[in-house]
């Protein structure tokens, strides 16, 4: 058995038909499946050790902490974070930018301040900054994407008059969810930090794409979603400097999370217990723990050129389909592992619906991308997104699905 036929089987949800067809899951970006460790993690915990964590002092709740601070640790080392009490347990990406934006944002922020993010950033990582900006009195500034299908990634040129001493937080997405392109995180945190800048990653499309480090980032906070990532969803991470976290304000209060309560109020632990209110998703959190094990055992390194070696040959036979039109970086730049094209007389969605009568899963729409789609003159585009899993075989299912979408629309 091939390594990779080898992976396939570790996905008990890929050995099916669709539509009478074999399954083609090309909707990575939007989630991933879950190889048979991480579900069994699941099934383990509940079957063994389903016990509240923190306060119980019986076997299964000392057995059950263990297992969620020891999914902690992984995480941590996973990242390369200092300390365990970096990761705080959020449910995912989305949770993780706003509790930024509630607390820190809110604290540091004021009148006159800018935020700086890019162009091309998922919702996630913009409306929360929007809303913040309006709450305190300050302004969101975008680094431009350039080309006109933004084809030449970001323009780090602007940095140069965009990174003002009004400059208090940089925001950007890793790993572009509709363009595929790979941002420069240290370069831009260390800009960044240069002026004395906070820095937030958004890393929903690259934490289980590539080897991240934070430190070597030299980023403040990172953010990230363990559904895509081999992971349940329902699980994602906040990670952020020990040193910010433990002065940060809880933006959510409750059980779990205080020194001493008195009628009058009460005192905050430090990091992590400050940041998680409540009864966490202690199995969500173990699961997640053995999907970072998982993805170990193949290799992040084995997985980004794999992901690489997808998207080019996407590209390549993408590119000679009659009508398409490929947005995002070509010519063999850096690039995900996805690909996002538009036909021009094709809706995306249609493409999807007709996709699936070949057991083709794509994504089709704005992708929580509405002003980067706006720049580019589209409403929608279609995306193929790989992973591990994925085989150029199953690229070959794609071209010849929308070769007959195209043939059938257009003649
Ligand atoms: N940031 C990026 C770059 C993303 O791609 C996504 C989800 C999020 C944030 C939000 O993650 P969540 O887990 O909190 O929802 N992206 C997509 C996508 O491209 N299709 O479906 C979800």
């Amino acid at each position: 058995m091939s390594d990779l036929a080898r992976t396939r089987a570790d996905f008990p949800i890929l050995h099916q038909q669709v539509n009478g067809k074999p399954l083609v899951y090309l909707d990575n970006g939007a989630t991933s499946q879950k190889p048979r460790r991480v579900i069994d993690a699941l099934v383990h915990y509940y079957e063994r050790d389903n016990s509240n964590v923190h306060r119980g002092l019986h076997a299964l709740s000392m057995r059950a902490t263990d297992a969620y601070e020891g999914a902690r640790a992984r995480i941590a080392k996973f990242i390369h974070a200092a300390d365990p009490a970096e990761i705080i347990f959020t449910r995912g990406t989305t949770e993780s930018i706003n509790i930024v934006a509630h607390s820190w944002a809110r604290a540091h922020l004021k009148a006159g301040d800018v935020i700086l993010t890019t162009e091309m950033e998922h919702h996630s990582n913009l409306v929360p900054w929007q809303q913040v900006a309006r709450a305190v009195g300050a302004t969101v500034r975008y680094i431009p994407v350039l080309g006109a299908d933004a084809e030449g990634g970001l323009d780090y040129a602007a940095l140069d008059t965009l990174l003002t001493p009004e400059v208090k937080l940089l925001a950007f997405t890793h790993i572009s969810n509709t363009l595929g392109t790979i941002n420069d995180a240290a370069r831009l945190c260390a800009r960044a930090r240069a002026i004395g800048a906070t820095t937030v990653i958004d890393a929903a499309q690259s934490i289980g794409h590539a080897r991240i480090d934070v430190q070597a980032l030299g980023c403040d906070f990172l953010a990230f979603s363990g559904h895509k990532m081999c992971g349940p969803t329902g699980i994602g991470v906040l990670y952020g400097r020990r040193a910010l976290l433990d002065q940060l304000a809880p933006d959510e209060t409750g059980g779990g999370m205080v020194v001493s309560v008195t009628y009058e109020g009460a005192t905050w632990k430090p990091s992590p217990e400050r940041h998680e209110a409540g009864t966490p998703n202690i199995a969500d959190a173990i699961a997640l723990g053995a999907a970072c094990d998982y993805l170990d055992e193949i290799g992040r390194d084995a997985i980004a050129a794999h992901d690489h070696h997808l998207a080019q040959i996407a590209m390549e036979k993408l590119s000679v389909v009659p009508g398409i039109r490929i947005i995002g970086p070509r010519g063999g730049q850096p690039r995900g592992g996805l690909v996002s094209f538009a036909f021009a007389e094709v809706h995306a969605h249609d493409v999807v619906t007709f996709a699936d009568e070949d057991g083709l899963a794509l994504r089709g729409g704005h992708h929580c991308n509405q002003p980067l789609m706006r720049k580019l003159g589209l409403t929608s585009t279609t995306r193929a997104s790989f992973y591990l899993y994925n085989t150029a075989a199953e690229i070959d299912v794609l071209v010849a699905s929308l070769r007959r979408i195209q043939k059938f629309f257009v003649g």
